[in-house]
């Protein structure tokens, strides 16, 4: 096994379903969190500017979603097959159908106009994005498991990073997700996954 460290802000946000996989799989890692003067000193000679990153044997590696796409692949939470692969990407594409929304109620800067972007997120949305992945996980075991196939993957991981850690910051308030019950059941499955548990339990406290 490579050696890993994951290089972040001291936040959850694009490291944390990295964090959960390293966590869920056992396996070691350096959690390397930086700011202030540092951050200033590394932007300048990172690959793309910015972070995460992920060194693998000492080579850096940017791009959150191709981290997660790898470490899911290295530890087991990428399917077995192309068509399993497909399957978690289909989920994880559908739930990253959100991040631009997010970005708008970020990028903008009237309060009045970021408070109709959060207002719209939360009403519309959401719920259109929860009920598009509530069909497809029905189609796998009648929804009652996970996402794809029998085993947890980085699609169900992704999902609960979104809607148990980063839309609840956004939003300032938990996500509703009373109509969505499959859906939820996966979310409160791997929250009470020992290790993943352990992980929320242990990891360092942040706002975001
Ligand atoms: N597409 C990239 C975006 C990375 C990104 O936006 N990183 C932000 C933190 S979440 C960053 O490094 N911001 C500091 C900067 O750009 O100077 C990814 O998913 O990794």
């Amino acid at each position: 096994m490579p050696t890993y460290k994951l290089t972040y802000f001291n936040v959850k946000g694009r490291a944390e379903p990295t964090r959960y996989m390293f966590a869920l799989a056992g396996v070691d890692y350096e959690d390397e969190r930086i700011g202030g003067d540092k951050w200033k000193a590394l932007k300048s000679t990172l690959p793309l500017g910015q972070m995460p990153l992920l060194y693998v044997d000492g080579k850096v590696f940017p791009q959150s979603n191709a981290i997660h796409r790898y470490v899911a692949s290295e530890l087991g939470f990428y399917g077995d097959t192309a068509l399993e692969r497909l399957e978690v990407d289909v989920i994880m594409e559908t739930g990253l159908e959100l991040s631009p929304k997010v970005a708008g109620i970020f990028a903008e800067s009237d309060d009045a106009k970021k408070a109709e972007l959060k207002k719209q997120l939360k009403e519309e949305h959401i719920p259109k994005t929860l009920e598009k992945l509530e069909k497809l996980l029905k189609e796998n075991n009648g929804g009652k498991g996970w996402f794809v196939r029998d085993k947890i993957t980085v699609a169900d991981i992704g999902v609960f990073n979104m809607f148990f850690d980063f839309l609840p910051v956004v939003l300032g308030e938990q996500i509703d997700l009373s109509k969505f019950a499959c859906v939820k059941g996966v979310i409160d499955r791997l929250a009470a996954e020992p290790k993943i548990k352990n992980w929320i339990d242990t990891r360092p406290k942040t706002t975001m």
